[in-house]
């Protein structure tokens, strides 16, 4: 099993994080932000790996610190559990549609993940609502930012369509999801070897 506990405190926020990659979509999520935690139940169903978060966050400043660290400590995780990278297929790629019930207009994401060992983000939703309940929408860009860092992927999110911003968002997530599955997934025709010519990862 390809698996990471991560525990990780400072004056801001205390997070627990434990994520198996050969998991089958089970999660318990607590961040203290409704919609974070919506996010991640769906990122770990739609990746078929098995995420546990509980992060006590200063929540009354803003929800910055919580969502930021959070992504942090699952980047910090995914490259623990990935382990020497042997046999895994490195690329993912997905482009997730997601009807809008009511207006008809569609939302489609385009994602693209690279666990390349170099720290890149090209993130365009384009424009958002500030807000989806009481959540700031320019955090989703932190989370995916801070997740890049400490997980040393590339990582492009392209909005192609989509109104509404909780859909966008929602279709973000599940197609990061399924990008993420693809290159996380274990190559059968390289199974003793990494996926690069240069020989590091
Ligand atoms: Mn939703």
């Amino acid at each position: 099993m390809r698996e990471a506990r991560i525990k990780r405190q400072t004056n801001e926020t205390d997070i627990d994080l434990y994520l198996n990659l050969d998991g089958s979509g089970q999660s318990k999520i607590d961040t203290g932000i409704g919609f974070m935690d919506h996010m991640l139940t769906l990122l770990s169903k739609h990746a078929s790996i098995d995420l546990d978060v509980k992060c006590v966050g200063d929540t009354y400043v803003d929800y910055h610190h919580s969502v930021e660290d959070v992504g942090i400590v699952f980047g910090s995780a995914l490259n623990k559990a990935l382990g020497d990278r042997i046999g895994i297929t490195r690329y993912g790629f997905f482009i997730l549609p997601m009807d809008e019930s009511l207006v008809e207009t569609k939302v489609d994401i385009l994602t693209a993940i690279d666990i390349s060992g170099r720290t890149y983000l090209n993130f365009d939703l384009g424009k958002l609502n500030p807000k989806v309940g009481d959540f700031d929408t320019e955090l989703v860009e932190e989370f995916f930012y801070a997740f890049t860092r400490s997980s040393n992927t590339t990582l492009h999110i392209k909005k192609i369509t989509g109104r509404n911003t909780h859909h966008i968002i929602e279709a973000c997530f599940k197609s990061f999801a399924k990008s993420l599955k693809a290159a996380i997934s274990i190559d059968e025709k390289n199974l003793g070897s990494l996926p690069s010519t240069k020989g590091l990862l």
